[in-house]
């Protein structure tokens, strides 16, 4: 009882601050919905944090929440946000100025946090203003206003220190509201030495106090998740709907019979849109409104070009089979995916504008700050890189790039596939590095020959006897011509090929095996079109993507 006595009003500091953060968050939120800026403090804090982070430091964020990454940034960004409400309560109770100096400090971080992120206007700033503002206001409100803790007298005269700076003295006996509040501190028995610290908080005192730190949770929880709520209202699902897609004037290819095996926990073929792997740096996924959506084709060009979303869909479109991968993909990974591509190819829109000499390089320019840099050689060589709109028959999906994004087969994503675009900007490699060329990652991303093996799972137990070995195999743009499997350290044994659309595209494979009982490991690799076999020889995904062969123990009864 006295230990509660003694941290009574720090204990009320710590929820002031905790309150007074929920409302700026909360509001903030709000505020930019309503403002119509998606700079929200704390997705800005965060954003702001994904792009300083220094290259190894995201890339142990990738490796240890994978796709989580994002999510974890945030929570971890709460955590942090919370601490230092507490922090900033704690202080308040002390000194009321150095806690609204805390808040201050805090409201200026997501200023500057905010007008930073790519595209922000002066209104980015407002979101942080008025949170801030707002939490300053709640935090005098509950600590030295109305609201106030009341201490009980002798405790105050006790130590001035641990006392709210002007709370305000409530001589009020704390007798006969105890049995209300059951956690509130007996005002003691007769005789006992109340501690010197601090005093005991009135109970109903305290029960108002905690009924304002609930009514300001409820309000920052109705205003964040109001204003998030009514942030995916207005965002472009309905136009993505609304949206017909043109007919290909080059359909993709029909699935040649048997590309497709059917062995359960193999990947399908066609990877479905809502088991699409995705990898992007934007906390929030941007929404752009197609009738707004506009492509420009600049830099070193003789002809600059800009689109809006009907001219594109009015050029002739192609759809293609087209496996994308990511160069964070982990041997035996799953960062790679095969989508039917609807767009419209970029050689001939680039011959168009007409790159000048030296224009070596085509940078893709998302709509929030994001870059990738692609060699023109590579754009321009007659595969079907393409503007893409649609992703195995529908409008892309908003978080895959809707309206408009890049694919271009043979490339991993971080230097092709920009989603969201709205530039394409002729330059050089000698005068742009584009966003993870100074994080450490290769400025030239050729996709890497790669094979898996998807069943059977690593450190599975099976039954000795026929096992059915498979996978799939991918040389984006130049094709698989060989995958072969090794039990332990013997002969590589060949698999069987299922048929593919392209070269663009992975393959599947199988092989029967005759497990025997004991540990065993499978080993798979694959030989592209040209001869050249998969190297075994382990490397790590940066800076250009992992190599070495997919390992998989088993145990066999
Ligand atoms: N705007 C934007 N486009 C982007 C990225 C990004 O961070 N921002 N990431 C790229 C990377 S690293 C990859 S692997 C692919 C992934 O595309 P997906 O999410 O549709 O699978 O998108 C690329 N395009
Ligand atoms: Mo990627």
């Amino acid at each position: 009882m006295s230990r509660w006595r003694s941290t009574a009003p720090r204990g009320f500091g710590a929820l002031a601050g905790v309150a007074a953060a929920a409302v700026a968050i909360g509001a903030a939120e709000a505020v930019a919905v309503l403002t119509g800026s998606r700079s929200a403090p704390l997705i800005a804090v965060g954003g702001a944090v994904v792009d300083l982070a220094p290259g190894p430091l995201k890339q142990f964020a990738t490796d240890v929440f994978y796709v989580y990454d994002k999510i974890a940034l945030l929570i971890g960004t709460a955590v942090l946000l919370g601490g230092f409400a507490v922090l900033v309560g704690l202080v308040a109770v002390r000194s009321l100025r150095l806690g609204l100096a805390g808040i201050g400090l805090f409201g200026v971080l997501g200023v500057a946090a905010a007008l930073t992120r790519p595209g922000a206007g002066p209104a980015a700033a407002l979101p942080s203003l008025i949170g801030a503002g707002l939490a300053a206001w709640l935090l005098q409100l509950l600590l030295a206003g109305p609201l106030g803790p009341a201490l009980v007298g002798p405790a105050l005269s006790g130590s001035a220190d641990t006392a709210p700076p002007s709370g305000r003295v409530d001589t009020a006996p704390p007798s006969g509201r105890v049995d209300e509040t059951p956690s509130a501190p007996e005002s003691g028995p007769v005789g006992t030495p109340v501690a010197p610290v601090a005093g005991p908080v009135d109970p109903v005192a305290r029960r108002r106090f905690l009924t304002g730190v609930g009514a300001a949770l409820g309000v920052a929880a109705v205003a964040g998740f109001g204003g998030r709520w009514l942030s995916t209202r207005r965002g472009v699902s309905a136009a993505r709907a609304a949206i017909e897609l043109p007919a290909p004037i080059s359909p993709a290819r029909p699935l040649p019979a048997g590309a497709e095996l059917t062995v359960p926990q193999l990947a399908p073929y066609v990877t479905p849109n809502r088991d699409f792997y995705r990898i992007d740096t934007a906390l929030v996924v941007p929404q752009v409104d197609p009738e707004q959506w506009r492509l420009r084709i600049h830099g070193r060009v003789r002809n600059p070009i800009t689109l809006s979303y009907a001219d594109l869909l009015a050029r002739p479109m192609i759809e293609r089979h087209i496996t994308l991968a990511c160069v964070s993909n982990e041997v035996g990974g799953e960062l790679i995916g095969n989508a039917r591509w609807l767009g419209v190819p970029l050689g001939p829109l680039l011959a168009e504008a007409g790159p000048l000499a030296g224009a070596d390089q085509v940078v893709g320019r998302s709509v929030d700050g994001w870059t990738c840099g692609s060699p023109t050689t590579v754009l321009t060589d007659g595969r079907d890189a393409m503007l893409a709109v649609g992703m195995n028959g529908v409008p892309l999906p908003i978080e895959h790039g809707f309206p408009v994004r890049v694919v271009v087969p043979g490339l991993y994503g971080y230097v092709s596939a920009c989603k969201w675009v709205v530039e394409l900007e002729l330059t050089s490699f000698a005068d742009f590095d584009a966003y993870w060329v100074p994080r450490g990652w290769a400025a030239q991303g050729p996709i890497k020959t790669q094979s898996r093996i998807d069943t059977p799972r690593a450190r599975r137990t099976l039954a000795a006897g026929p096992v059915t070995v498979a996978g799939v195999a991918w040389a984006q743009h130049v094709g698989i011509q060989r995958v072969e499997v090794r039990v332990d350290d013997g002969q590589w044994q060949p698999a069987t090929l299922a048929p593919a659309v392209s070269a663009d595209t992975w393959v599947q494979w199988s092989w029967q095996w005759a497990a025997t009982s004991g540990e065993h490991t499978l080993r798979v690799r694959a030989t592209d079109a040209t001869g050249a076999v998969q190297t075994g020889q382990a490397r790590r995904i940066d800076p250009d993507g992992a190599t070495g062969w997919h390992a998989v123990p088993v145990t066999v009864d």
